[in-house]
């Protein structure tokens, strides 16, 4: 027992010395008109959530509370909910969720042209707080991680930069960087998005991918910043520069996601870049058993709620009842006498009488009138759709009005409906 306790504060000296700085001004472009005014880690997600609330949550549930978040595209997008929702770490014991606009990094004029650029122009963030340890992240993956164990896997194997990886099928990972390890998880080759990725030694039908996320020493991160800034060549990126070139000093190392509860398994992880698989993530929370659990006290995901009275389902006379089977409904809706099925009703969406919903998700204020049927179809926030409306049903006519994904999943905006 005494090992564990030993071990659990080793970690927690770990994550007090780490600095984490959230990437989030990518845009997401997959995302198509979702992310036509809002940057991707602002996106809606899991009934009441957004994206960026589930690595935010994964660094203060990992006992990380110095982060800085990194924004440009769309960065209003992200203000006011990183702020009513993630400034109750107000700096007092040196904890908070600081946000860093690019704009205000004045002394350099243009705008970040890699990922490696964007910490490079908030390096004096970094020297202000002198961590130990910086970790950069991603603000537009829905994942569990603690990045505790990850930090140990860092100070144990004497990295000096751990990349956080996970295996995917072969035939995804062209949009991965790809990497080989070796015995000790040291890092031996990396192909940022290579066209014939390289499989897993005994398993031909994996690749093993980066994450996109990195453990640096921060003397080592800063040293790296300043060679790559003055390279001519470099898009100053970390997949495609960065690391590819720090391998050379050998001192790159691999961690792989495990499960929370079960260190044997690979942790659940998704990349939710395009309409298809931002659609099925969120359906896949109404599985009995879904991987990733809401409600899972230990690891809470921490959120701006807006005030919003209880979720209510009407019986409209003379026969209709207001219903959801199959479903997550958020605080705010009012179902009534109309049928939700299989699909998530985000904050404060109403859906009328004669209505019928199926896998499909009402985003944040959306208003269904009567009579209407959805099915398999994403209607972003604060869309009105006229009574007797029909979407999922058409193909062709539908992605005349709207766009239609590849796998069919109908996404309609304000913007197409005013069209
Ligand atoms: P990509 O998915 O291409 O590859 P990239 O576009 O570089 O990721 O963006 C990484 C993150 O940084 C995203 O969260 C994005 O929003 C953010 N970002 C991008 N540009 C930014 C900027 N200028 N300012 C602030 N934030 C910015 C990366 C790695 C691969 C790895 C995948 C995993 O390069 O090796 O496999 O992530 O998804
Ligand atoms: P996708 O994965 O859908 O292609 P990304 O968010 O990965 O979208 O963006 C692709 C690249 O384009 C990233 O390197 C990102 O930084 C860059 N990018 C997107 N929008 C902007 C922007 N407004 N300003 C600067 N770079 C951007």
């Amino acid at each position: 027992m005494s090992g564990t306790s030993r071990d659990t504060r080793f970690v927690s000296r770990l994550t007090r010395e780490t600095l984490a700085l959230v990437m989030a001004g990518g845009r997401g472009s997959r995302l198509m008109q979702l992310t036509a005014a809002r940057a991707k880690p602002a996106v809606p997600f899991g009934g009441k959530f957004r994206i960026i609330d589930f690595t935010l949550s994964n660094c203060i549930n990992s006992g990380i509370r110095r982060v800085g978040v990194l924004t440009q595209y769309k960065s209003n997008s992200l203000i006011r909910p990183l702020q009513l929702g993630w400034s109750f770490l107000r700096g007092q014991f040196g904890e908070f969720v600081e946000l860093l606009p690019a704009e205000q990094r004045s002394d350099i004029p243009s705008w970040y042209s890699g990922t490696a650029d964007a910490v490079y122009q908030n390096i004096d963030f970094i020297l202000e707080h002198q961590p130990a340890y910086v970790l950069i992240l991603a603000g537009d993956h829905i994942y569990k991680m603690d990045y505790g164990r990850m930090l140990a896997h860092h100070a144990s194997t004497g990295a000096k930069l751990t990349v956080g990886c996970l295996e995917v099928p072969i035939a995804e990972a062209t949009a991965f960087g790809v990497m080989d390890i070796d015995e000790n998880t040291r890092v031996v080759r990396f192909d940022e998005k290579p066209r014939q990725p390289r499989p897993m030694p005994g398993k031909p039908g994996s690749a093993l991918a980066s994450m996109g996320i990195y453990v640096f020493d921060a003397m080592f991160l800063l040293n790296w910043l300043k060679r790559d800034a003055g390279l001519a060549h470099s898009s100053h990126d970390f997949g495609k520069d960065v690391v590819p070139s720090a391998i050379e000093d050998g001192a790159v190392y691999a961690y792989e996601l495990t499960d929370l509860y079960d260190y044997t398994k690979q942790g659940y992880w998704r990349d939710v870049g395009t309409v298809d698989a931002y659609w099925k993530a969120n359906l896949e929370l109404i599985d009995v058993t879904p991987e990733l659990n809401l409600y899972d006290e230990d690891w809470p995901i921490w959120t701006h709620t807006p005030h919003a009275p209880p979720a209510k389902f009407v019986f409209d006379e003379p026969n209709r009842r207001g219903c959801a089977t199959d479903s997550i409904v958020s605080g705010g809706c009012i179902v009534s006498g109309a049928q939700v099925n299989r699909s998530v009703l985000f904050s404060d969406t109403r859906v009328d009488t004669g209505s019928e919903i199926s896998e499909s998700l009402l985003l944040p204020g959306v208003r269904v009138g009567h009579d209407c049927r959805i099915r398999k179809a994403i209607i972003d926030e604060g869309c009105v759709i006229p009574d007797g409306t029909v979407i999922g049903e058409h193909r062709e006519r539908d992605s005349q009005l709207f766009h239609v994904s590849d796998g069919g999943v109908t996404l309609v905006t304000r913007e197409m409906l005013r069209a």
